[in-house]
């Protein structure tokens, strides 16, 4: 533990395990709960840094997986670490590139040492184990990192996930040896799949470390969501109360809010910048195609609530317009309503939590 992070407990609701905090790194604060945007190769897509930041971004997240394919984190260090590459001075977290392998990779093999896998772009074989993932999360100095970790699929049996499982706390032993910058902090993760007995252990052994943060991974992998909800609230409870929790790779209203009763602080998730390229607004937990007649001659704001810049300044007729035509503004000015609405959203939630309102308020998802 160092002096460059802490996470602060500012209130908690009196009905459910939901908090508010404060997550201090060296790049700034995470006022949690908080909705991280997905910035997978060093951008989020389409969004200049000063446009992220007018959405009310705090905490970004990026990819070793990706960054170590393509430029390579010699070239990333060469220009002075992440967050001066891509000019983005507020806080990031690198994934561990584990999970992406996983997900993205055909060619792939799994042993005690690491993976293995077919780089996409040459075919040159590439390992990654727990000690190169992080020394190359070091290289690229994001302020969070993450453990290398095994993510088994939701179709593997007891026995697969046990194994996964312990796998993943033996890496974990060996990422927290090799990680050598104190102002980088590194966060563990909860693997267990859909088994709670798993998940339950797994916390039991990430607690003998004294980490900066714990992650709930694996889930969202597929299952169904009464599982996801189930696994969640089950084992968010069981987390260190004054360390921040990090759901991997969930963002949705209704999974967020459920999430956030359990306890969860941070959340990231591709779909409102995937959506806004597709010509999605997300509006109050809806997803609007504005390539859709209706829009074509409407001239009023995607979300008149909406403080965000492309609702303050366009209508859905142009944005429908810009959708049509393919003009790139549209991705633009859609990711930037997007990323609002759902930062807006775990700021309301916020609130409500401080005040003491927060099943009032969001009863109509909290079920
Ligand atoms: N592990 C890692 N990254 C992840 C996940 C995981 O389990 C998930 C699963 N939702 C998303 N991103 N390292
Ligand atoms: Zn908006």
């Amino acid at each position: 533990m160092t002096a460059n992070f802490s996470f602060q407990r500012l209130a908690k609701c009196s009905q459910t395990h939901a908090r508010v905090g404060i997550f201090s790194t060296p790049h700034g604060v995470v006022e949690t709960p908080r909705f991280m945007p997905v910035g997978t190769l060093a951008s989020v897509k389409t969004l200049t840094p000063s446009q992220l930041k007018d959405t009310g971004a705090q905490m970004i997240l990026s990819n070793t997986y990706h960054l170590h394919l393509q430029p390579g984190e010699d070239i990333v260090a060469g220009s002075g670490g992440l967050h001066k590459f891509m000019g983005w001075d507020g806080p990031i977290l690198t994934d561990s590139g584990g999970f992406q392998v996983f997900s993205l990779s055909k060619m792939r093999k799994v042993t005690e040492e690491g993976v293995t896998f077919r780089s996409p772009h040459d075919g040159k074989i590439i390992e990654l184990t727990p000690e190169r993932s992080i020394e190359i999360q070091n290289i690229l100095g994001a302020d969070v990192i993450m453990a290398f970790d095994e993510c088994p699929s939701h179709i593997s049996t007891y026995e697969e996930v046990e194994a996964a499982t312990a796998r993943t706390y033996r890496w974990l032993e060996r990422c927290i040896l090799s990680h050598k910058r104190l102002d980088q902090a590194l966060f563990g993760i909860v693997q267990g799949g859909i088994y709670l007995d798993l998940r339950s252990q797994a916390v039991v052994d990430l607690e003998k470390f004294d980490l900066h943060g714990y992650a709930i991974g694996g889930v969202s992998v597929g299952e169904e969501p009464d599982m996801i909800r189930k696994i969640v609230q089950d084992t968010a409870p069981l987390l260190p109360v004054n360390k921040p929790r990090y759901l991997m790779g969930v963002g949705t209203y209704k999974e967020m809010i459920m999430a956030i009763a359990s306890g969860m602080d941070i959340f990231d998730c591709v779909i409102p910048t995937r959506w806004a390229r597709h010509g999605t607004a997300m509006v109050k937990g809806e997803r609007w195609n504005l390539k859709n007649a209706q829009f074509r001659r409407d001239f009023s704001p995607i979300d008149a609530d909406c403080p965000c810049y492309t609702c303050q300044n366009f209508t859905r007729a142009y944005l429908s317009h810009l959708v049509r035509s393919q003009e790139i503004l549209a991705y633009t000015l859609l990711s930037i309503h997007n990323i609002t609405e759902l930062i807006q959203f775990t700021q309301k939630v916020r609130n409500s939590i401080l005040n003491d309102h927060f099943t009032k308020q969001f009863a109509q998802w909290l079920n």
